[in-house]
């Protein structure tokens, strides 16, 4: 049995990658860390093989409890741990800077003091900051590192103490630089999930600003498949832009998910825009394509049809969310209640 450590993988991503990695190998054994914020959640894991997919609670900024965690003969550390969403990051950078950056040196440290073979870190499109709006710019792996937002100056800088414990000390370490990606279990406060929970209640759809920034969405076990294939073949030092080229305004996206429910557009509410709101994302995928032979299998039709289902039929996994602390963020960011009609 070859062991990993995965970090956040009580989260979106984590848990896809962790279902992916338990489905499709037989002999890779998974020790999920994870702190369990609020994006954290047991159910996610609910299910899966307790035989090769061990739980420990903890946070990647506690050097000792990594320590504890980390097994010496571990192959690798995937880290997906991390503050995540943006809108957060502009009401409060404190955590995406302590979790992001010093957790992932932390976990740098762990890597290097316990000889793990490879280190892979989860990154995102948002380090190399905005496109034009025009359909010629790609980001790909020369684009310059130049983050708009607290969160993605958090993900830009731990890019940074990758490349610096790789430099120094030789830690073999690869990146990926994912786009958005949505599907199940994803938290209801990004686009998707938060549009489909609030047009399955009639609640109105807030879109910021004009409605066309331009994101490249990308069905998360596609996303989780890339970064398997990454650790299995990317070349050391090397960072992969990962996206399915499929680029969406979000009044595009949102009409989809109301289309598919069958509900009016008039749900629609324009609310005032994120402050330095990042106009387009697109992502040539071209490297991770030909180097490691990598490509979508999900096209959004399908995948976003699968993504409405799952929330269709587990609408008590998003109601326990609406009915949490998440009601606290949602009248502080929106200005009123989760529930208002
Ligand atoms: P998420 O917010 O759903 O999950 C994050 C997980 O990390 C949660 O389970 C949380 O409990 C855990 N966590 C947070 N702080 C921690 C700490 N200090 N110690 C241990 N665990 C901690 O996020 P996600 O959308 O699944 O994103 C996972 C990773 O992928 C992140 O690194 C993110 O930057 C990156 N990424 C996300 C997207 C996207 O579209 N969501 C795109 C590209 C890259
Ligand atoms: O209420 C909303 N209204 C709205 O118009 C929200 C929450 C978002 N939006 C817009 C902002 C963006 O243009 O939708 C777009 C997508 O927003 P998010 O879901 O917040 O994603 P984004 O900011 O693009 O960042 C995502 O992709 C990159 C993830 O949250 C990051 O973790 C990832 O790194």
């Amino acid at each position: 049995m070859k062991k990993i450590f995965v970090t956040g993988g009580a989260g979106f991503i984590g848990s896809a990658f962790i279902r992916l990695v338990l489905d499709e190998t037989s002999d890779v054994e998974i020790i999920d860390f994870d702190a369990l914020t609020y994006a954290g959640n047991l159910d996610n894991l609910v299910g899966l093989d307790e035989n090769r997919h061990k739980f420990i609670h903890g946070d990647i900024r506690n050097r000792e409890a990594v320590l504890n965690a980390l097994p010496d003969d571990c192959d690798a550390i995937f880290n997906f741990a991390a503050e995540s969403h943006v809108d957060r990051s502009i009401h409060s950078a404190d955590e995406f800077l302590t979790t992001n950056i010093i957790g992932t040196q932390v976990l740098l440290d762990a890597a290097r003091a316990k000889n793990i073979r490879r280190f892979v870190q989860v990154s995102t499109d948002e380090v190399m900051g905005t496109l034009p709006e025009d359909d010629t710019a790609f980001f790909n792996e020369d684009s310059p590192i130049q983050p708009n937002s607290p969160y993605a100056a958090s993900k830009a800088s731990a890019e940074l103490v990758v490349r610096a414990a790789r430099e120094t000390f030789g830690i073999d370490a690869v990146i990926t630089r994912c786009g958005n990606n949505y599907g199940p279990r994803q938290f209801p406060e990004k686009l998707i999930p938060l549009m489909i929970a609030n047009a399955m209640n009639d609640e109105p759809l807030p879109v910021y600003g004009d409605g066309k920034n331009v994101r490249d969405w990308i069905y998360v076990e596609d996303h989780a498949r890339a970064i398997w294939m990454v650790y299995e073949k990317g070349k050391s030092g090397e960072a992969y832009n990962i996206g399915a080229r499929n680029e969406r305004q979000n009044l595009e996206v949102v009409t989809s998910i109301l289309d598919s429910l069958g509900k009016p557009h008039s749900l629609i509410k324009y609310v005032t825009d994120r402050l330095g709101h990042d106009r387009r994302y697109a992502i040539d995928a071209t490297k991770v394509e030909n180097e490691i032979g990598w490509k979508t299998q999900t096209t959004w039709e399908e995948g976003l049809a699968k993504t409405i289902r799952w929330y269709q039929e587990n609408q008590d996994w998003v109601e326990r969310i609406r009915n949490g602390a998440y009601r606290d963020y949602y009248k502080k960011h929106y200005g009123m209640e989760v529930g208002t009609v």
